[in-house]
């Protein structure tokens, strides 16, 4: 199968990376391609047809082991180069979720996810396309800048205000001294977001009538501790060429 050019430029500049460690994410508009736009949708149209599949191992959380194109990204060059820039050259491969949303989908509450809390030299980073984008208040992303530096894997909270008189109440960016704020992303079709794990992040409801939002996210992180979101069978672990030292859990 040919692999078309994933993205314009796969590597994150000086600027880019100081605002993912400053506020836990960056988005990056339109770093797709219009053919790795078109081949994503195909195979998150692919994903989407299987659902909802096996209970254990359900398609949309083994994305890349149900579509070829989506488990060749795992290696592509331009995307271990993003992730290296992110991360540092030493990493693993953790999971593919898809995440389509199609109209009237609830999106997601407020959450955290865990990596390595006690060890702040272990990154995880999500990469996330956004493949046909999202408006404010239509399956928009919503996150909370700086709120990553807290690496706090038990954030929840049921809507804005809970998270606002919860666990923001009081706190402080650790880099700046502002109080946190809610920020809601806009991004354009083609767009890549990054984030640290443990940045606060939440889903806005997709609206009844909106066409399916298609997104994947990639897992990548440094290695040397356990991690409850790697999704990788042993029998992909081990049969995935190509990418071997990727698949291992440390
Ligand atoms: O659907 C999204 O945009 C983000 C979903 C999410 O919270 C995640 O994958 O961790
Ligand atoms: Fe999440």
């Amino acid at each position: 199968m040919e692999v078309a050019i994933l993205f314009h430029t796969s590597t994150l500049d000086p600027a880019a990376k100081e605002r993912l460690d400053h506020d836990g994410h960056v988005l990056l508009p339109g770093l797709l391609t219009d053919e790795a736009c078109a081949s994503l949708t195909q195979a998150l149209g692919h994903i989407a047809s299987l659902m909802p599949g096996d209970p254990n191992y359900p398609p949309n959380h083994y994305a890349a082991q149900h579509d070829e194109y989506l488990a060749r990204l795992i290696a592509d060059p331009q995307m271990l180069e993003l992730a290296r820039s992110a991360l540092g050259g030493s990493i693993r491969y953790d999971h593919c979720f898809t995440l389509n949303r199609p109209g009237g989908n609830g999106g997601a509450n407020w959450h955290s996810h865990a990596y390595a809390e006690e060890d702040e030299s272990l990154g995880f980073m999500r990469i996330f396309f956004y493949v046909n984008g999202f408006r404010r208040g239509d399956g928009n992303l919503k996150v909370v800048p700086g709120s990553h530096l807290f690496r706090d894997a038990q954030v929840q909270a049921t809507s804005d205000e809970d998270l606002m008189t919860g666990w923001m109440k009081g706190r402080r960016h650790p880099l700046s001294g502002e109080p946190l704020k809610i920020e809601e992303l806009e991004a354009p079709a083609g767009s890549v977001a990054l984030m640290w794990t443990h940045a606060a992040h939440a889903v806005n409801s997709r609206l009844e009538g909106s066409d399916t939002r298609w997104c994947v996210v990639y897992g990548y992180r440094n290695p040397g501790a356990a991690s409850p979101a790697r999704r990788i069978t042993p029998e992909f672990e081990n049969r995935f060429e190509g990418a071997q030292d990727l698949m291992p859990l440390y």
